[in-house]
């Protein structure tokens, strides 16, 4: 049975990644931080009491600014994957903690690599890179498009990139890059922008909204579908050399074109529920990203089939379908507490 460790377990593509390895038959251990309350509610669906017989997700404590912690967990659980999706992964925010971004997003990646390097287990690594990597370089935006970050979060993963690329250089080590455009889903954190006009347009459908504050709606964005970029995930650890990838579906749109599909999925009028609010504007904004994904397809046979306007109608129905059965999450769950100490 083959081993995997995600950090970000907990996040909206741990949890994806999670489903997708234990179906194919993985036994998955995932990092989660401590906090004052539960942060599991996206993979309780998923866990069983590893007391039980068959057992296959076993959760640890842990947190990526403590080496020491990845260095003793990587040698107890020896995977042969480790996906490395934990980040403070929102740019905004990364302007107001530049600091606390560069050690988890930046300084974490290089914890675990060496982590991986002191236990001196043999792996695969994937690291979760981003299309902000392009920032200021104009679409379409593929492997050799030259980067320009234009956030505290797109400078932290540049060092994560860079830091993953040279492990695989000085070490020999099986890492690579995943350079993932957008990708979203009804589990996409509530303040990204796909899942704050989501959650809006269910809200405004059933009458408890009336209206949604929003900062650039100008920017184009390529935005797919989470749920098969983490196939493309898996699939870059299972090729037969360590290289680079850009996952993307290939279609820009704005974020004024996504709120069009999302109101008008439930026959609504954006215009008259969306209000400006600059504090959601970014101090550097990147203004348009669009994958050139054919390296993937080529190589890799991997392709998005979902588009960003689908995926507006997916999720509206999704967060629709959350409010009707009165706040519970979306997808079924059990309570998860067993699992912590
Ligand atoms: P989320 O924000 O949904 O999840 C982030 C995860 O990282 C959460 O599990 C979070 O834990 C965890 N985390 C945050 N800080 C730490 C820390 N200090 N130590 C350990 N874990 C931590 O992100 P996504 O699932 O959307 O993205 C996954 C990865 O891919 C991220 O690295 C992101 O930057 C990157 N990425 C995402 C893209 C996208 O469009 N979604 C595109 C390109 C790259 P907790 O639940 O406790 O907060
Ligand atoms: P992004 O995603 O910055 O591309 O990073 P986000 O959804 O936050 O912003 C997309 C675009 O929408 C504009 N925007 C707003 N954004 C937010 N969050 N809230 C608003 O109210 C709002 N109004 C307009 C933004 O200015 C921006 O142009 C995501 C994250 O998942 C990163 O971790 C990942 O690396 C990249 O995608 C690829």
């Amino acid at each position: 049975m083959k081993r995997a460790f995600i950090t970000g377990i907990t996040g909206q593509d741990g949890s994806y990644l999670a489903e997708l390895l234990l179906a194919k038959g993985y036994e998955v251990h995932g990092l989660v931080r401590r906090a004052s309350t539960f942060n599991t509610s996206r993979i309780d669906h998923l866990y069983v009491d590893p007391h039980e017989v068959g057992a296959r997700l076993f959760l640890h404590y842990g947190d990526l600014s403590d080496g020491v912690r990845m260095t003793t967990l990587l040698a107890q659980i020896q995977p042969d994957e480790v996906y490395n999706l934990g980040a403070q992964s929102h740019v905004r925010v990364s302007f107001d903690e530049p600091e606390h971004t560069a050690d988890t997003t930046g300084t974490g990646s290089v914890r675990l690599l060496d982590a991986v390097r002191m236990a001196g287990i043999q792996t695969r690594f994937y690291q979760a890179s981003s299309s902000e990597l392009y920032g200021a370089t104009p679409p379409p935006q593929n492997e050799s498009t030259p980067f320009y970050p234009r956030s505290p979060y797109a400078a932290a993963k540049l060092y994560s990139y860079w830091i993953t690329k040279n492990y695989r250089e000085a070490y020999d080590m099986f890492a690579v890059n995943g350079i993932l455009f957008n990708h979203e889903s009804p589990r996409r954190g509530e303040t990204f922008v796909t899942r704050k006009i989501t959650r809006a347009v269910a809200a405004i459908a059933l009458g408890t909204q009336d209206h949604v504050y929003l900062g650039n709606i100008d920017a184009v964005r390529d935005w797919g579908y989470a749920a098969e970029y983490v196939e493309g995930m898996w699939r870059m650890l299972q090729a037969d050399e360590p290289e680079d990838f850009v996952l993307a579906t290939g279609i820009g749109i704005t974020v004024r074109d996504f709120l069009e599909a999302a109101f008008g999925h439930v026959g609504l009028d954006w215009r008259r529920h969306v209000r400006f609010d600059e504090r959601y504007l970014r101090p550097t904004e990147v203004d348009a990203l669009i994958g050139d994904p054919s390296k993937a397809e080529e190589k890799l046979g991997w392709k998005a089939t979902v588009g960003p306007l689908e995926l507006a109608r997916i999720m509206v129905d999704a967060d629709i379908r959350a409010l009707e059965f009165a706040g519970r999450p979306w997808i079924d769950t059990v309570a998860l507490s067993g699992w912590a100490a």
